[in-house]
């Protein structure tokens, strides 16, 4: 029998969006969200190459993306394709209220309105490398979705779970893992999203609140001490009919794969067991790694495959997005270490 492949999706458009800095306590700082992330997952699946198989996604899932976002805030992001190459927009003036009745998507200086931090610049290559990177996710989990296979992984980038239904941040512009849970809502009835990266999904939270279809679970560095430091403490728990539909799992600095993987152990798998998930997406950040620039826990590059191993026990179809992760010297490694436990 012909080794089993994991389906990659990646497509090149996605390198031409480069943010040059951000601000972190009023310091300007490279930006962390580099090309060469990219660099180091494709040089680590190419090493492996018999193990993976690399896939362009087909086309903007733009449809989708304007059911998972505000259709005004697609179009402010889409209108930065008109800037001049190699100007960048920070926003920087934001409105007094979040009333986006009112506004005009394609005047840039309305882009504010939209956008929650200072990490998250514009430029012309900015939509279609978050449509690709949306794409990634959205052709990921139609194949998993279809039954054609039981895994799939989509190296989405610019990564995706800050950005909620109105509001774009923390580096991402639309939500890849929401729009991968949302195509395998159309074929599996209880769909659990569990979001790995060291930053609560705040994005992914929102999008999914009222709805106890999609059970989310992020464990993250306590929002006390850690961005997005708004939300992601442990008693935001979904709204309405959503309601205990969202578990978070704030854990202090220092944690490390020991203390992480007995949290996964003795919280998350028995809480997607007794949700009865039928699918599964993973928001698969790796900024937890214990040199991560920005993060503040310890993992190892063994402890993603163990990991991996915890999610892929529980034989749920499972779509893998990638989040964060900015030490690109060990990014490759790790990420493959999470895939090694989906073969
Ligand atoms: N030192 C993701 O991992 N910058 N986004 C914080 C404070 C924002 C991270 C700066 C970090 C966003 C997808
Ligand atoms: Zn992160």
């Amino acid at each position: 029998m012909p080794p089993v492949k994991l389906p990659v999706f990646f497509h090149e458009d996605q390198l031409h969006h480069k943010p040059v800095f951000e601000w972190a306590f009023g310091e300007k700082i490279p930006h962390p969200e580099t090309t060469c992330r990219v660099e180091s997952i494709l040089a680590e699946l190419e090493a492996h190459s018999p193990r993976f198989e690399l896939r362009s996604p087909e086309q903007f899932p733009l449809a989708l993306i304007k059911e998972t976002h505000n259709k005004k805030m697609v179009e402010a992001i889409q209108s930065a394709a008109s800037l001049p190459l190699g100007k960048t927009f920070y926003p920087s003036v934001f409105p007094y209220h979040r009333d986006k009745s009112n506004l005009d998507s394609s005047n840039i200086h309305h882009a504010g309105a939209f956008c929650f931090d200072s990490g998250t610049p514009l430029n012309a290559t900015t939509f279609a490398a978050a449509a690709w990177s949306a794409a990634c996710a959205f052709d990921a989990a139609k194949l998993v979705a279809s039954g054609t296979q039981k895994y799939a992984y989509a190296l989405s980038r610019p990564p995706g779970h800050h950005a909620s239904t109105d509001l774009f941040g923390g580096y991402c512009y639309f939500n890849n893992a929401a729009i991968a849970a949302k195509v395998l809502r159309q074929t599996h009835s209880r769909v659990a999203l569990v979001d790995i990266d060291f930053h609560h999904g705040n994005g992914t939270q929102v999008i999914f609140d009222r709805d106890p279809s999609v059970l989310v679970i992020s464990l993250h560095g306590d929002p006390n001490e850690h961005y997005p430091h708004f939300t992601g403490y442990a008693n935001e728990t979904g709204s309405g009919k959503g309601k205990g539909f969202n578990i978070n799992i704030p854990l202090p600095g220092g944690t490390d794969g020991q203390e992480y993987l007995h949290r996964l152990s003795a919280e998350v798998i028995p809480a997607l067991q007794r949700f009865e998930a039928q699918a599964l997406v993973l928001s698969a950040g790796f900024d937890t790694y214990v040199a991560d620039p920005i993060g503040a826990f310890c993992l190892e590059t063994p402890d993603f495959l163990s990991v991996g191993e915890q999610f892929a026990a529980l034989k749920l179809p499972t779509v893998i997005v990638q989040e964060g992760g900015y030490e690109s010297t060990s990014l490759g490694r790790n990420v493959v270490s999470l895939l090694e436990a989906f073969f």
